[in-house]
């Protein structure tokens, strides 16, 4: 396993751990705190092992007309066990999967997610895209031609959402032929702006939000 493995791999082993060893390898000096909205890690759908399956939607996701592909050791090792997602699903066309977010507060928000390449699959039928309101924010594509596991690497973007509702979007990109990137753990968190705390507490407590967990860089 590779060093870069192993620390992501630490990094979710338990809740209040993972998001601190993770946010720990992104801190931004300006950020004292993140604060994770959501997470979807793709586990909780029973795929027999060495398989995969479509799905019309998973864990708050909704496919796109070519649903979403979970694996379970098909096509390589997830990041976290068993399984993880593709959206080059069946070749006919580049699926997506979506899902409506909403800030608790207007501010920064930080999308942080694991991305790897298609083993044994070139770059250009690789592509991931994120894309909020379907907007593109970020694009990522690697070549697994000589990979014979997945390759999995950490990826963030950081983007504004307000309180009303946006969409977003995973989205396969590239040469349609039914192996693509693959997706697993996601975490979306709030990353507040200096003075902007008490408000977002405030808010917290008043709407009720269930806050999954505090996120606190490291003092090194
Ligand atoms: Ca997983
Ligand atoms: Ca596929
Ligand atoms: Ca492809």
């Amino acid at each position: 396993m590779s060093e870069k493995k192993a620390l992501f791999r630490s990094a979710i082993c338990g809740v209040a751990l993972s998001a601190a060893a993770w946010f720990t390898l992104t801190v931004q000096p300006s950020y004292a705190d993140a604060f994770a909205m959501f997470e979807t890690n793709f586990d909780t759908v029973d795929v027999p092992f060495g398989t995969h399956i479509f799905v019309s939607d998973i864990e708050g996701w909704t496919g796109g007309p070519e649903q979403i592909e979970v694996q379970n050791h098909c096509c390589g090792a997830p990041y976290s066990e068993p399984n993880h997602v593709e959206l080059d699903t069946n070749g006919i066309a580049n699926s997506s999967m979506s899902r409506s977010i909403i800030g608790i507060v207007p501010g920064p928000y930080r999308l942080f997610w694991i991305y790897s390449p298609h083993p044994l699959i070139p770059a250009n039928s690789n592509g991931i895209q994120v894309l909020l309101d379907g907007v593109p924010l970020q694009t990522v594509t690697e070549d697994g031609t000589n990979n014979l596991d997945t390759e999995w690497s950490f990826q963030s973007v950081d983007f504004h959402l307000g309180t009303t509702p946006a969409t977003l979007t995973f989205a396969a990109i590239g040469d349609v032929d039914g192996v693509g990137g693959y997706i697993d753990n996601v975490i979306l968190a709030f990353v507040p702006e200096p003075g902007s705390m008490s408000l977002f507490l405030t808010a917290l407590v008043a709407g009720g939000f269930g806050l999954m967990w505090r996120v606190r860089p490291s003092r090194q």
